[in-house]
């Protein structure tokens, strides 16, 4: 039974939407006496113990990726991944600035990680960058950024993604803007409809080493594509996501693409997909094949959902797939086995652009009433399902069908709790929700808006997210913690499930600049072109004395010796904008011209030993 039901009007729908800023949702503010020490005592991690679970969250238009402790909260790291950060270096030696490419930001939305039969493998975790096309997979043996891939060709806005399939093959991206294709062809906005197309891109993972590539695309109508998910058991080989703007408008769209009553979802067949490409049915869009799914039957379906959905997301077992309609105070509930028979029984409801629309009513299981806002849904493994209400500012617990006549009566008589949040969550996640195999101990509520539940810290506040208790028969709120500019998503995995590395093996760096002793360490010269090899070990940097002469173009390898965990040493050069950390095992490469004459320190910025500040050297820039 609805218990806390907090349902918070304020005005119409569409209003309290537009106003939730000036329009606070009630609901408890902090848990009642009691309950705040035994919440304290689940959270309470004791220094020196571990916490129990990561977090990995996305860092939004910061571009970077954060690692948290469950149930601690406990910030632990950051991984740079789209944007410079000069606390680990990333972005100033010649290998991440490759992979930074032009660009000096992202904005990370959807942390997805690997998995092997449909479970988490601890192996990468993909993050995708909606700001610039891009997708990144970090190896979470070290929790470093290995690969950005892109901008990818032909799409637009890489919003819905990081959707991993069951078994890694593909990493799926939907576009969230439409444009004129190929890329940097130009069209009038006027001629929307028409000239602009949406994709659905398969980056395709190398199983071995993680390498990702553009497999193939599929080419859809300027909708916006939003959230999507990728299937398991039944609906193994598809994925889905849902649209707004069917109306296919270019301007004022709060308005314009909200008059439909409904919007479309894309039902994918990722693996026919795969086969049409193979079969030579695809035409080669900017070094892409891309499928043209009038032409191709068979790959992508249209499934109608209540107006404007965001959230699309497939259970552990597979068959029950929730969507829900910002819109709308409902989460509708679909039957995959249904799906399936209606697109072999051809039960549709015509067709656009030559896509088929599967008829709503025949795959429809029942459109569960949750509150106001629904946003994205999570299970915990046990039956539950898990929806944000963002205009409600809750979480509404619901049981996953099968149903039962009463229940299916009243769809009410499913939603079994509700908590308030602080304020307008948007996603929620839960352990391993995309797998088949849930952990359900712990639910992350991530708000949009803190409201001053902090010390003050002038206009720009951080977003907060919750950590909620779901393994009893309520759930309860344990703790909040506060996050950098903007939180989208999550994922968690098991502590447990990963062994990081602590150091790199010597016997792994295989750099032909390398050097392990002092005695091969040195500068050399040919022309104008100055190439150093570096040791740094406790407490000193070989050489340490570098000469050269303005205009000389100069290289440094530096190689951090160490072998010891956490023996971590900084090159920062002064006044050269310039700062790489280096890990024990690393080396790094950094490159610059020699442009003004001077004596330029140079010093090791990560605190390493009682003689880490004696751990410094000279670039002497003869004119
Ligand atoms: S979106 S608040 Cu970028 Cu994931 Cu739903
Ligand atoms: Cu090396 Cu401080």
């Amino acid at each position: 039974m609805t218990t806390r039901l907090t349902l918070f009007v304020c005005g119409s729908l569409t209003a309290a939407l537009l106003a939730t800023a000036g329009c606070n949702p009630p609901g408890a503010t902090t848990p009642a006496k009691g309950d705040t020490a035994s919440a304290a005592a689940k959270t309470y991690v004791a220094p020196g113990e571990k916490d129990e679970y990561y977090l990995f969250y996305s860092g939004g238009h910061s571009g970077q990726v954060y690692v948290a402790g469950l149930p601690s909260m406990r910030h632990i790291s950051t991984i740079p991944v789209f944007a410079p950060y000069p606390a680990t270096g990333y972005g100033f030696d010649e290998e991440s600035r490759a992979m930074l490419g032009r660009f000096t930001w992202g904005d990370v939305h959807h942390p997805g990680l690997s998995q092997t039969e449909g479970k988490y493998d601890g192996r990468w975790l993909f993050v995708n960058d909606n700001a610039n096309n891009r997708i990144a997979r970090v190896d979470l043996r070290d929790f470093k950024t290995r690969q950005i891939l892109g901008p990818i060709p032909n799409s637009s806005g890489n919003h819905g993604s990081s959707f991993v399939t069951e078994n890694s093959e593909y990493v799926l991206v939907a576009t969230r803007f439409s444009v004129p294709l190929p890329k940097g062809r130009y069209a009038d906005l006027s001629t929307y409809k028409t000239e602009f197309n949406g994709m659905v891109s398969g980056i395709k993972v190398n199983p071995t080493s993680g390498e990702m590539t553009v497999g193939w695309q599929i080419l859809t109508p300027p909708f916006n594509w939003d959230l999507g998910s990728t299937g398991k058991g039944p609906s193994s080989g598809w994925a889905f996501w849902t649209s707004y703007n069917s109306e296919m408008e270019h301007e004022t769209l709060e308005a314009t693409s909200t008059q439909g009553e409904r919007d479309y979802a894309a039902i994918v067949n990722w693996r026919a997909a795969e086969q049409a490409v193979k079969d030579g049915k695809a035409t080669m869009m900017d070094g892409v094949p891309v499928i043209d799914p009038a032409k191709v039957p068979g790959v992508l379906y249209f499934l109608p959902v209540p107006k404007s959905p965001h959230g699309i997301d497939t259970d552990p077992s597979g068959r029950w797939i929730a969507a829900s309609g910002k819109l709308q105070p409902v989460t509708s509930v679909f039957d995959f086995e249904k799906i399936k028979k209606a697109i072999a029984d051809k039960t549709f409801d015509g067709e656009v652009r030559g896509v088929p629309v599967i008829k709503h009513a025949a795959v429809i299981e029942g459109e569960v009433p949750v509150g106001l806002g629904p946003l994205h849904t999570q299970y915990d493994g046990k039956g539950n399902a898990y929806t944000s209400l963002y205009v409600e500012s809750a979480v509404a617990r619901w049981s996953l069908p099968p149903w039962n006549d009463a229940q299916k009566k009243d769809l009410n008589t499913v939603i079994s709790d509700k908590i308030p949040v602080h304020f307008n969550i948007g996603h929620l996640v839960i352990g391993g929700s995309d797998t088949k195999a849930p952990y359900g101990q712990y639910l992350v509520a991530m708000n949009k808006l803190s409201k001053g539940r902090h010390l003050s810290v002038g206009p720009s506040q951080p977003e907060s997210s919750q950590l909620i208790d779901i393994s009893g028969s309520k759930m309860t709120m344990l703790y909040e913690a506060y996050t950098e500019p903007e939180p989208h998503f999550a994922q968690i995995l098991k502590a447990d499930a990963i062994a990081p590395i602590e150091v790199y093996p010597k016997a792994e760096n295989t750099n032909p600049q390398a050097v392990w002793e002092a005695s091969q360490a040195g500068v050399t010269r040919s022309g104008n072109k100055v190439s150093v090899k570096m040791v740094a070990i406790r407490s000193r940097f070989v050489p340490d004395k570098i000469e050269v002469n303005v205009g000389d173009e100069i290289t440094i390898h530096v190689t951090n010796v160490e072998q010891t965990t956490d023996m971590i040493h900084g090159l920062g050069i002064v006044e050269h904008d310039m700062n790489v950390v280096v890990d024990p095992g690393e080396t790094k490469t950094v490159k610059f011209t020699a442009t003004r004459a001077g004596v330029f320190p140079f010093y090791c910025t990560n605190f390493c030993s009682a003689l880490h500040q004696e751990m410094q050297g000279y670039l002497a820039v003869k004119p």
